[in-house]
């Protein structure tokens, strides 16, 4: 079996980071050891919530598991909090990285064309660097505007719009670049991702739901890596994660209830199970 690491806060109620990383990867078929950076109460669009940094704990969990020489299929980090946080991950990425295991970043920093809580413009040059080593990156457009001193744009995008920025993202060294959230046309949406060695895009369009809740790129994120785990190639992976993501999204939106803060990717899981196991 694969083993994942995904290196992210633990939202206590929330339906983000590990809360969602865990259970999707696990039900995908995959092992998924966790490294939390932060323990919160909720997520940060709560008010009032606690914050306990657990930066002080990544170094020595890294020591453990080098001294029990454990191993890593796939690298996967979501929100981190700190400038210090993106330097021991990014020495993390030295020391577990192999010739064949996947670095995967989600450079979670904002949305709707602002950046969270905390974050700043120089967070995002630190958080580029961290991604110029990954193999994948999946930055939603605000995110690939702040990592590339881009002004935000509203979609829907052009085409050449959108070429432009993943040449932009993939300048910063990561092996292949995403968007996600990548509307190509009123009412619809998707992801585009660059190959810049093959120099081949790839594009994948489903309808938009009339409705934004929050979690859901750390949703897409796990579902795209571990389909990536079991042997999906990234197209098939970023296919299934966007119909995933969207399928929860409506689910969530046709129950008629008013919870902004998370989706109910719980009832979308069986479907899950099948799309990555469907050959
Ligand atoms: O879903 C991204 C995310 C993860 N973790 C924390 C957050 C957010 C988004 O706001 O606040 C703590």
């Amino acid at each position: 079996m694969k083993r994942i690491v995904t290196i992210q806060d633990i939202s206590c109620v929330g339906k983000c980071s590990l809360t969602v990383a865990l259970p999707i990867i696990s039900a995908m078929g995959t092992e998924a050891a966790v490294l939390p950076t932060a323990v919160l109460s909720t997520h940060t669009m709560f008010t009032g919530y606690t914050f306990k940094d657990l930066t002080d704990q990544i170094a020595p969990i890294a020591e453990h598991w080098k001294k029990e020489k454990l191993g890593f299929d796939a690298i996967y980090t979501g929100y981190l909090g700190s400038f210090e946080q993106l330097d021991l991950v990014s020495s993390f990425f030295d020391d577990f990285k192999t010739e064949e295991n996947v670095i995967f970043v989600d450079p979670v920093m904002g949305d709707n064309g602002s950046l969270y809580t905390g974050f700043t413009t120089e967070f995002a040059r630190k958080m580029a660097e961290l991604c110029g080593k990954a193999d994948i990156i999946v930055p939603n457009m605000t995110e690939a505007c702040a990592m590339t001193d881009s002004e935000y744009k509203t979609g829907p995008y052009t085409m050449d719009y959108l070429k432009d920025m993943l040449k932009k993202l993939a300048d910063l060294g990561a092996k292949k670049a995403v968007i996600t959230g990548a509307s190509m046309k009123e009412g619809m949406t998707g992801v585009m991702a660059y190959d810049p060695a093959a120099d081949d895009f790839f594009t994948y369009a489903h309808p938009m739901v009339a409705a934004s809740y929050h979690g859901t790129g750390d949703i897409f994120a796990s579902a795209c890596v571990g389909a990536l785990m079991k042997g999906k190639s990234l197209e098939q992976a970023l296919a299934l994660a966007a119909s995933f993501t969207s399928r929860c999204i409506q689910v969530t939106y046709d129950s008629g209830k008013t919870q902004w803060y998370g989706v109910d990717f719980e009832a979308v899981i069986p479907e899950l199970i099948e799309l990555v196991n469907n050959k």
